[in-house]
């Protein structure tokens, strides 16, 4: 009985063998990766970790370049997901609120004020939700391999301080290509403008509007002090983790062993970036929040009053998306957090 065990164990080791036929020397002499940011931002390093230790640990074999600024496609974050699927991205390190015009789902880390502090984002990325969201993005054509972190994003602009939603009236807010966010900023009364990551920069500049939302290590790296905006308001109302992923066809021409030293690889690479991403934040280290506050800049923690008036603002649009994203998924997810 062992032996014919054995037998049959051998010989479905050789059929799946045949037929994936993965052979290294196929390899491609490059795989091309995307991101919005590229390093020092936290987002551009988890990226570039990752093709340093999948090149290590492969010998050479696999070899990742980063292009950063969605330039393979024209800048147009929201089309990140749909050309790696397709093919003209091999890869990519990418923001849930980029690929949620594709992945309704994804929409679940914008849900305001869903996730109170980091250990509610690790309970839902870490946990059986995250497990979901990879079956989901594997159902939609690209296989995820590992999380790292954008990571939460804070008011700011270059009016006023922003305390309670009326300050927020007729304030021009650049907001990213996802309709939540439009949704969000409407609710709060502020006068929302999506626009591309590269339409912003330039947007911010120019005065053409007063804020925009973003995490503090991205405000930091872009010194937005010096683009006038001088109030930052920390409100912890979103936060997007970033997915690492790869088209499926190219995933499917790597060999087992290649295929698991790639996922590895994203595994430490996102280990890597998320403790980047909150370094400064977290664990009694306010360093970055310090520095911005070095530059003049006001900072404004809000009471736990002063925020609940902004949840209260916003709870048409987290219901009304709830729906959209599926009651079941964020049920799941409100369940996580309130068990973390
Ligand atoms: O466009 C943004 O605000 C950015 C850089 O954070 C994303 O790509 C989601």
């Amino acid at each position: 009985m062992q032996f014919l065990r054995t037998m049959f164990a051998a010989g479905a080791a050789v059929a799946s063998l045949g037929a994936t036929a993965a052979l290294a020397q196929d390899y491609k002499d490059e795989y091309r990766v995307s991101t919005v940011v590229p390093a020092p931002f936290p987002w551009g390093i988890a990226a570039e970790k990752w093709a340093e230790l999948t090149a290590e640990r492969t010998e050479g074999r696999i070899n990742l370049k980063v292009y950063p600024g969605v330039q393979l496609v024209q800048g147009d974050q929201t089309r990140e997901f749909t050309a790696m699927r397709q093919g003209v991205i091999d890869m990519a390190v990418g923001s849930t609120i980029n690929w949620s015009p594709q992945i309704t789902e994804l929409n679940l880390f914008s849900l305001p004020f869903l996730m109170p502090d980091y250990a509610a984002l690790d309970a839902l990325t870490q946990g059986p939700v995250g497990e979901k969201i990879f079956e989901i993005v594997q159902a939609k054509g690209a296989v995820p391999l590992a999380w790292a972190e954008n990571g939460f994003r804070e008011v700011t602009n270059s009016k006023h301080p922003i305390r309670t939603p009326s300050d927020m009236e007729g304030l021009k807010l650049r907001v990213v290509g996802s309709p939540i966010f439009s949704d969000m900023f409407s609710a709060m009364g502020a006068n929302p403008t999506q626009m591309s990551w590269a339409d912003a920069q330039p947007a911010l500049t120019t005065g053409a509007v007063d804020g925009q939302e973003n995490p503090l290590t991205i405000y930091s790296v872009l010194n937005m002090h010096e683009l006038g905006q001088s109030n930052v308001t920390l409100w912890h109302y979103v936060a997007d983790p970033l997915i690492f992923a790869v088209n499926q066809q190219v995933w499917d021409s790597f060999t087992a062993e290649d295929q698991e030293i790639l996922r590895q690889a994203a595994v430490d690479a996102g280990a890597h970036g998320i403790e980047v991403a909150r370094k400064g934040l977290t664990d009694g280290d306010t360093s970055l929040i310090d520095e911005i506050k070095g530059h003049g800049v006001e900072v404004i923690s809000l009471t736990e009053d002063e925020r609940q008036a902004f949840v209260d603002a916003t709870r048409p649009v987290y219901d009304t998306w709830k729906d959209k994203i599926g009651a079941d998924l964020v049920d799941m997810a409100e369940e996580s957090i309130a068990n973390r």
